[in-house]
């Protein structure tokens, strides 16, 4: 898959996309990821791309035209393998089912907004989608492409050491036959007392029909705790 990220600080994701999984990813998972300067597009001295909003009110818009002009020349075509994504305020909540959406197209281009906003006319007629990561203020689109590029490039095939494992992996929708849309249980790992806290026993012995219950049990008790909305999802 190919992404393209369209943003004012493209030195902005040196640090996400060379890293981790996105970073083996752009090495052998048959990732790409092209960073695209805004400012590219402009024209003027000051290389221009916000202007006031007509109407009045706070801050500034990124104006239509440098982004116009990036995603016609970035793809000369489109066709529904090709998605602009918007980021802003603004979208539909990004969720894993919008991140398994998204990774079957063949090239995703990522807006980033700024400033206050972004002209309405780029939402209407040149992105498919207006996507939002979460009902926090950010200072921008960048962070929200970050994610978005990272929960979508591992769940491409050969991306991840296991082929299988995104499969499994169940966050807040039934995802395989597998497992419940519901948190994963608590993990321990060594030393089996720190500071006086104990690992539960049950985990330290090997009866795993035990475990399995234990498991199922506290993950259940986890999610009511602190996702009660997940529950809705499961009998
Ligand atoms: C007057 C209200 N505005 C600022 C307090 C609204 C506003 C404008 C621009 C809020 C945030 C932004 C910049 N944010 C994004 O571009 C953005 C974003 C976000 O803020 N939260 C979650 N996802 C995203 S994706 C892009």
């Amino acid at each position: 898959m190919i992404f393209h990220v369209l943003t004012i600080f493209p030195e902005f994701f040196r640090g996400p996309f060379e890293h981790g999984v996105v970073a083996r990813a752009r090495q052998t998972g048959g990732v790409e990821i092209h960073l695209h300067n805004l400012r590219d597009w402009t024209h003027d001295r000051h290389k221009t791309v916000d202007d006031r909003p007509f109407g009045g009110g706070e801050g500034m818009l990124l104006k239509p035209e440098p982004l116009f002009a990036a995603v016609e020349s970035i793809w000369p075509e489109r066709d529904r393998s090709r998605r602009v994504i918007l980021l802003s305020a603004q979208g539909r909540k990004f969720d894993q089912a919008a991140a398994r959406r998204l990774s079957q197209a063949a090239e995703l281009l990522l807006i980033c907004g700024r400033y206050e906003g972004v002209d309405e006319r780029v939402a209407e007629h040149l992105a498919d989608e207006e996507l939002s990561i979460g009902d926090y203020v950010l200072s921008g689109g960048e962070l929200a492409a970050a994610v978005v590029v990272d929960a979508v490039a591992r769940l491409l095939p050969g991306v991840l050491g296991n082929e299988d494992s995104a499969v499994f992996e169940s966050f807040g929708e039934v995802s395989g036959e597998e497992r419940p849309g519901i948190l994963d249980c608590p993990q321990y790992t060594r030393p089996a007392e720190f500071r006086g806290w104990k690992v539960p026993e049950i985990l330290l012995g090997g009866n795993h029909e035990e475990i399995r219950r234990w498991r199922k049990q506290a993950a259940l008790e986890k999610t009511a705790r602190l996702r009660p909305d997940l529950l809705r999802n499961v009998e």
